[in-house]
């Protein structure tokens, strides 16, 4: 049995918050617990943009009686009018005595200033309970609130030679269910999915979430240079989900008329001949795209890798050795091993007879 402290409740929190991935959009997960007298009088998670934050719930549910409790937050209560009042003045108001926090909010509407406005009001205040596991959490929020740039998780099931196909093209099926399953949460949990114009040729996928329960379907981006996509594709035709297709200005018109007429959004990012792909990060930001799963082909994934536009690496691998070369992540390569890109804060997990290596890609 876990002992009851700081840590207990603070873990609760997050474990709230973690259920929450994927519904928030462009908002982080947050939890909150209320704990008096040993006794918890309110739970609260924010759920969905424009909803009720954390905090709000948690005390609504502690009805009046938060005066001399300790509120363990998983996110900096605001400090700012957004589309609700600010959480620290609330917390101020119902008479908490000590706020445990786990991460500051990077938002530059808060940074800090939540926090400084509880300590004004002589309320116990500690930061970093938890810490990582809070930043881990809130990874795609934090990018996308600094940068309105979309947090870029790039996923790949391999073999252990690091193939995506046979040498035929045959794909089907390289990971085991249990890791097929995992890509679907990670579908519900990004706000758009992207994939090359060739997997749409060869696979023909429709790219929605398929779980045990509902979940939400992402937003379907086709990097397209030459617009080759047909029009009876189903990510075209399937009404499955919106889709995007990012191209050139060099595209042709005709095509774009098309596939806008088809309800496909078409997006020119630079000249041409290849899509300017900052210039495609940037567009899907400023439509509030916050996180993109890639399951690019070797090419794509090579290139977004290449341009330092991947901020999570997840790779699947199944013990098969198919030889050819489908590679998972295409590139010219660098020429010595100092110049690798090197993942960091590595997670490994082991499932069933398939293993899943997820980490960063370290900045230099
Ligand atoms: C908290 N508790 O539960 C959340 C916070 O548009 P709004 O009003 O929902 O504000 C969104 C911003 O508020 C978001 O960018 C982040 O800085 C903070 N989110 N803060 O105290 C919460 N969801
Ligand atoms: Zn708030």
């Amino acid at each position: 049995m876990d002992t009851m402290n700081d840590e207990f409740y603070m873990s609760l929190a997050l474990d709230m918050a973690q259920r929450a991935q994927g519904q928030t959009g462009i908002n982080p997960v947050v939890g909150c617990v209320v704990v008096k007298d040993g006794v918890m009088i309110g739970l609260g998670t924010h759920l969905q943009r424009g909803g009720g934050h954390a905090e709000v719930h948690a005390l609504n549910m502690a009805a009046g009686q938060a005066q001399g409790s300790t509120a363990y937050v998983t996110l900096e209560p605001c400090s700012h009018y957004g589309k609700t009042p600010p959480c620290s003045q609330r917390l101020i108001d119902e008479g908490v005595t000590r706020v445990v926090v786990a991460c500051e909010d990077p938002n530059p509407q808060v940074a800090g200033r939540g926090v400084a406005m509880l300590r004004e009001q002589g309320i116990e205040v500690e930061v970093g309970l938890l810490r990582s596991r809070a930043l881990r959490l809130n990874e795609r929020f934090i990018k996308y609130i600094l940068t309105k740039q979309p947090f870029v998780t790039l996923k790949t099931a391999s073999t252990l030679d690091g193939k995506i196909a046979t040498r035929t093209g045959d794909s089907k099926w390289i990971s085991n269910a249990e890791a097929r399953k995992i890509v679907h949460t990670l579908r519900h949990r990004h706000q758009g999915i992207m994939v090359g114009v060739n997997t749409v040729l060869a696979d023909n996928p429709t790219l929605t979430t398929r779980m045990d329960v509902p979940g939400l379907n992402p937003l379907r981006i086709v990097v397209d240079s030459t617009l080759r996509i047909p029009l009876d594709a189903k990510v075209v035709s399937d009404g499955g989900a919106p889709t995007v297709v990012l191209t050139t200005e060099a595209a042709d018109k005709v095509k774009a008329s098309a596939l806008a007429a088809a309800g496909v959004q078409v997006i020119a990012c630079g000249p041409g001949p290849r899509v300017d792909l900052h210039k495609a990060m940037t567009a899907l930001g400023e439509q509030e795209i916050s996180s993109i799963l890639l399951e690019g082909g070797g090419t794509l994934n090579g290139a977004m890798l290449e341009s330092g536009l991947v901020d999570r690496v997840i790779l699947f691998y199944a013990p098969k050795i198919v030889g050819g070369t489908a590679g998972t992540i295409t590139f010219p390569g660098v020429e010595r091993m100092r110049d690798a890109i090197t993942l960091e804060g590595l997670e490994v997990e082991v499932l069933g007879d398939n293993v899943c290596i997820s980490g960063t890609p370290a900045r230099k």
